[in-house]
């Protein structure tokens, strides 16, 4: 590249310039009787006036009475007196930075993560040639990265991540060819990502440019990389095919790509397919195409897998089974045909595994049950049939249990509440039947925020031991089954409740009074059912009440005063 020559010839020379004028100073003081280390106190002290500094860390230890080498969080050359080190992380310093820091000439280190400054980068900062680590992250900083940044060509480490930073990523930056981390994670740059930006960059192993709202092509210098290790341009505007290279590298553990809601086309197969140190990869919410890629099957250190949201097609992969460290399996709302693969009961270290609204048909594996670390599964809004299995009762891990939009038929196995951290059960919408004697074992998940079992086929009535559910209950939504007698008052135990649905049923009792003294429910509806009697007055008591249905059932006699009270 004839055009990069230039700036990589240039720079050198100028830095002969600098080391010249500083070697000048530094050896001859000269009539002005100033030398570098006066010049370094009068930075340090121009910086700390520029900070509120609320908790007195720089007040009450940069005091002019100590030398200032001795200073918190400053470090000097052994031989000169001079600052190669500024490490305040941490500490809230709040204000802005100081142009005047482009004057510590022998700093290398510069660590201002998390200190609460505002204001701009200054230009200024690129003046610091010997600089190699500068970290600015965790920070309120705003305005655009300086193009000075690009001068310092000994720069390792560029961590900017966590700020306010806007403009677009400079095409200066190609000239920090000592980069090995660089860091841009959640800020709000814009534009392109320069076609060459990393072509003289080859030691950069950490590549973080996530969470911005970049957009353009994934220029296919980054597929270059040859020391890549971490390489994250998710939640952009990135659209697009993806460069082939990215997907054919020793080194790259983690990639990830998703919520850029527009790459597209295949990922590469076989030959061009090489990814054998990954351990994680996120492609969630774009455009991807074709199957899941056959090269992930020599991936034997993976453990993450996020698809979510794609193209993708064909079958579910048996081969995932042999991916023996896998913890996470996220591939829902892709367009797969065929069933869940019995194989996947190999993966011991699973701890989520979420299918959902892919399509899938058969039945859950029996031998699922083996996957005793799952805390989520879900696959729901699939073509699955059969019973559910009773060996789901093993999972004593699990937190989520989505079987909901399916074809389930028969009981709800009452093996289903051994698992003491279940938060969410969702069966609703399938063909299931019986009764609930299932959940009296439900009481034993204290943790329960989520049931919904609507839209089945359960008849019998309701037991009390509803009342027995776990108290952090939120939502129970019951509405389209079969249940028949009363609603037991015990269910104003729950009294962390918002939203009760028992409609479309066939109850036949009063509304219990105890229910309109719940004063979370913020959603109560007992629409057509046969409820009969009148309306209870504690019904004002609903100070939440945003929703409440009781129409098509036998009530009768007037409507409570209290109900013009409810202003929800
Ligand atoms: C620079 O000046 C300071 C005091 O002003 C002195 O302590 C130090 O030795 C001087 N350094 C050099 C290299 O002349
Ligand atoms: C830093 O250098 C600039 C330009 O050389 C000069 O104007 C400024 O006074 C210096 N600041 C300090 C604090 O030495
Ligand atoms: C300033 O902080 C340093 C490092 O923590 C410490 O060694 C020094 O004694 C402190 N000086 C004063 C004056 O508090
Ligand atoms: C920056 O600060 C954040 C939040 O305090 C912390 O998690 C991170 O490790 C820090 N990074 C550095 C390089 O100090
Ligand atoms: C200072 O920064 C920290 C970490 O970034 C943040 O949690 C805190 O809220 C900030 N404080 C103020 C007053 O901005
Ligand atoms: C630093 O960068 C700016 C902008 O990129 C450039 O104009 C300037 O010549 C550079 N200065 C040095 C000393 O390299
Ligand atoms: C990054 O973006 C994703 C998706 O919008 C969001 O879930 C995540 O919290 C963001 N991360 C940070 C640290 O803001
Ligand atoms: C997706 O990218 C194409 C070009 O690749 C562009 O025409 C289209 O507007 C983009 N759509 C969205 C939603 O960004
Ligand atoms: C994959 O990378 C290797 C090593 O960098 C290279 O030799 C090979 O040609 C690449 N394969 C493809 C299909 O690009
Ligand atoms: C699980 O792994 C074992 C050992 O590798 C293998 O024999 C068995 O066939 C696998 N089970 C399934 C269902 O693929
Ligand atoms: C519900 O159960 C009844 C009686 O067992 C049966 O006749 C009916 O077909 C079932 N309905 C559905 C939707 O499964
Ligand atoms: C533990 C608890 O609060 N139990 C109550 C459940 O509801 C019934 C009927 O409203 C009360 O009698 C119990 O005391």
């Amino acid at each position: 590249m004839a055009s990069l020559g230039f700036p990589s010839i240039s720079i050198p020379i100028l830095f002969l310039i600098t080391l010249l004028s500083t070697v000048h100073t530094s050896s001859s003081p000269g009539p002005s009787k100033s030398n570098g280390s006066d010049t370094d106190l009068a930075v340090m002290l121009a910086f700390k006036a520029q900070l509120s500094d609320p908790l007195s860390i720089l007040s009450s230890n940069w005091t002019t009475g100590t030398n200032f080498c001795h200073w918190f969080g400053v470090t000097c050359s052994r031989r000169r007196q001079r600052v190669t080190a500024l490490k305040l992380p941490g500490s809230p310093l709040h204000g802005s930075i100081t142009p005047h820091l482009g004057n510590l000439s022998f700093l290398s280190y510069l660590n201002l993560n998390s200190t609460n400054l505002t204001g701009s980068i200054p230009d200024d900062l690129g003046r610091l040639h010997r600089l190699k680590y500068l970290y600015l992250g965790f920070n309120g900083l705003s305005g655009s990265i300086p193009t000075t940044i690009g001068n310092l060509t000994r720069l390792r480490v560029l961590s900017l991540y966590y700020s306010h930073l806007s403009g677009s990523i400079l095409v200066e930056l190609q000239n920090l060819q000592s980069l090995g981390y660089f860091s841009v994670f959640r800020n709000y740059l814009s534009g392109s990502i320069p076609t060459y930006l990393f072509n003289n960059t080859p030691l950069i192993t950490h590549l973080d440019i996530g969470n911005n709202s970049l957009s353009g092509q994934i220029p296919s210098c980054i597929g270059s990389l040859p020391m890549l290790e971490f390489l994250d341009l998710q939640v952009n505007h990135f659209s697009g095919l993806v460069p082939p290279s990215i997907f054919n590298h020793s080194r790259l553990t983690q990639i990830w790509l998703g919520l850029n809601h527009n790459l597209t086309g295949p990922i590469p197969n076989n030959e061009s397919f090489s990814l054998p140190a990954l351990q994680e990869i996120g492609l969630d919410s774009n455009r991807f195409t074709g199957e899941i890629p056959s090269g992930l099957s020599s991936c034997n250190y993976l453990q993450s897998i996020s698809f979510n949201r794609n193209s993708f097609e064909g079958v579910v992969p048996t081969w995932l089974g042999k991916l023996s460290h896998l913890s996470f399996l996220s591939l829902g709302r892709n367009h797969f045909v065929g069933p869940i693969p019995v194989a996947l009961s190999n993966l011991t270290q699973l701890g989520t595994l979420a299918i959902p609204a892919c399509n899938l048909s058969g039945a859950i594996p029996e031998e699922f049950g083996q996957l005793d670390q799952l805390t989520v599964l879900d696959v729901s809004d699939n073509q699955l049939v059969g019973p559910i299995p009773a060996s789901l009762g093993n999972l004593s891990e699990l937190a989520y249990l989505l079987l909901n939009k399916n074809m389930f038929l028969g009981l709800v196995p009452g093996t289903i509440g051994s698992a003491n951290s279940m938060v969410r059960i969702d069966i609703s919408e399938n063909c299931l039947e019986g009764n609930l004697s299932f959940l009296s074992s439900f009481s034993n998940f204290r943790k329960l925020q989520f049931i919904h079992i609507s839209s089945n086929n359960f008849t019998s009535g309701i037991p009390n031991y509803v009342g027995n559910l776990s108290s952090q209950l939120l939502i129970f939504s019951a509405s389209k089954n079969n249940f028949v007698g009363e609603l037991p008052p015990m269910i104003s135990n729950l009294t962390r409740l918002e939203w009760l649905d028992f409609s479309k049923n066939q109850l036949d009792s009063k509304i219990p009074e105890s229910i309109m003294m719940m004063e979370n429910l913020q959603w109560l509806d007992l629409d057509g059912n046969h409820f009969f009697g009148s309306i209870p007055s504690q019904i004002a008591m609903l100070k939440n009440i945003g929703h409440l249905f009781l129409y098509n059932n036998k009530l009768s006699g007037p409507i409570p005063e209290g109900i013009g009270n409810l202003t929800k």
